[in-house]
Parts: C-alpha cells; structure tokens; sequence
C-alpha cells in the first residue's frame, strides 16, 4: 500500500520534514548508520519498535558517550517527545535508549505524546526516564530518535539533564551547559538555549535531536507546515484494518 501522504509530498517537490530546521546541523541519517554509531547488532534499533504497527525504523539521529558504570548505577535524563505524525495515518516513530550496545524503547508517538505542541503537533512534555545499569565497565550509552515505516512525517526529542549516580553520589552529568551533544552526536543534532519556546530542565541549554532527513529553511518551513496542516486532513488511511 503506497502511503498518501508519499504521493502528496512528491508533487509538491519538497519532503514533509523538520519543524526544527532553524537549527539544523545536517539531517538523520540511515538506521544502518544509526546502529554503527550505538555499537549495536545489525536490525536492533527496528527489533525494539513498539507495538501495535511494529513500523521498522528507516532512519533518525542521536548523541552517546562512554563512561565507566558500576553495577547498581542509575543513569537518568528529561525528555520532551514531540511529533507531527497524527492518526489515523500515522507512522509510530520512537525514541529509544541504548547501553553497551543494547537498545530499549524510551517513547513513541502511540506513547505518551498527549498535548499540543507548537510547532509539532503533539509532544509529552518534559518527562524523566531512569534506567538502572546492570553491568560494570566502561560502556557506551545513548539517546536517539527514528522515523518508523518511513520517512516521510518528523518527530523530535527534546534532552536534558543526564546524569549517573551510584547510590547518593553524582558520578556523571551531562546538561549540555558546554554545547556538548554527549561525546558524539550523529545526524541532526542541536544544542539551543530553548526549542520552541520549551526551556531546559536544567541550567540554561539542551539537546534537540530529530528524524528530519532534509532541512528546510525557517521561511519555507512556516509556509509548508500550513500545507501539511492541510494536507493531514485529507490523509487516507495507509494501514490495513
Ligand atoms: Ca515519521
Ligand atoms: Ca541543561
């Protein structure tokens, strides 16, 4: 089934990607990629997508670093979940958190995304995510986020205030107060005072990393998402029953 929105996009020449493009550094890039950059299996990142589509990841972005854990450590962060994918015609693009290589699912857009969001549709609002660490050694951890089933409608996550504490210590944090996207980042990553009129959660900087695979200028992006806008209500359904 050829979805829509594919069709509608292609006459109009331009993808229907990223209200972030304001702050583009360079688009997501390939899950392939993704999962090069993470140290994970070939297909891990797409064996974690959620239920009830299970929408194979095609392509996103993300930031990790390496630190030394010790078994029992708790690695937290915030995160903001925001997506324009709208049902019925939605694809369940997800965030996701990966540790030495393994990959568990943070949020998806058939998750918490709840209120409306400008200039996405829908987001969670900053919410916290903990995660407690279950293996000693210096392992890569990290955050990112993909386009599910295609790539054709964006989503974006919000971060900030990572942090490792090992019982009442702070051993690790990361807020992003030195425009530091973790270690690395890979795809379209961005360090911002705030994003859409959302502050940080902590000191005065976040992450904002996305599924856009082609940046739009600001101007072209304010006239395209009335378009989108419009073009959602007359989306069909590309799912079957
Ligand atoms: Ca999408
Ligand atoms: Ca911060």
């Amino acid at each position: 089934m050829l979805c829509k929105r594919i069709m509608l996009a292609a006459v109009l020449g331009v993808s229907m990607s990223s209200a972030s493009a304001a702050v583009d550094y360079f688009p997501a890039v390939p899950v392939a990629e993704l999962e090069a950059f993470f140290g994970t299996a070939p297909g891990a990142i797409s064996a974690i997508t959620p239920p009830p589509y299970y929408d194979p990841a095609v392509e996103g972005s993300g930031i990790k670093d390496s630190f030394g854990f010790a078994v029992g450590d708790v690695i937290s962060f915030d995160y903001n979940f925001m997506t324009d994918e709208l049902s019925p015609d939605l694809a369940d693009d997800y965030a996701f958190v990966s540790i030495g290589g393994h990959v568990a699912l943070l949020d998806h857009v058939l998750g918490s995304p709840a209120s409306v969001s400008y200039p996405y549709e829908l987001e969670t609002g900053y919410l916290s995510f903990s995660l407690e660490v279950l293996e000693t050694g210096t392992l890569d951890f990290g955050i990112g986020i993909v386009d599910a089933y295609d790539g054709m409608v964006d989503s974006a996550l919000l971060i900030d205030n990572i942090k490792v504490m090992r019982g009442a210590s702070e051993v690790y944090r990361n807020g992003f107060e030195d425009f530091d996207p973790l270690g690395a980042g890979i795809g379209d990553v961005a360090i911002g005072s705030d994003f859409f009129d959302m502050m940080p959660t902590e000191g005065s900087y976040q992450a904002l990393i996305s599924t856009a695979a082609v940046p739009l200028p600001p101007a072209v992006w304010l006239l395209f998402s009335g378009i989108a806008a419009l073009m959602g209500l007359s989306r069909h359904q590309h799912r079957g029953s």
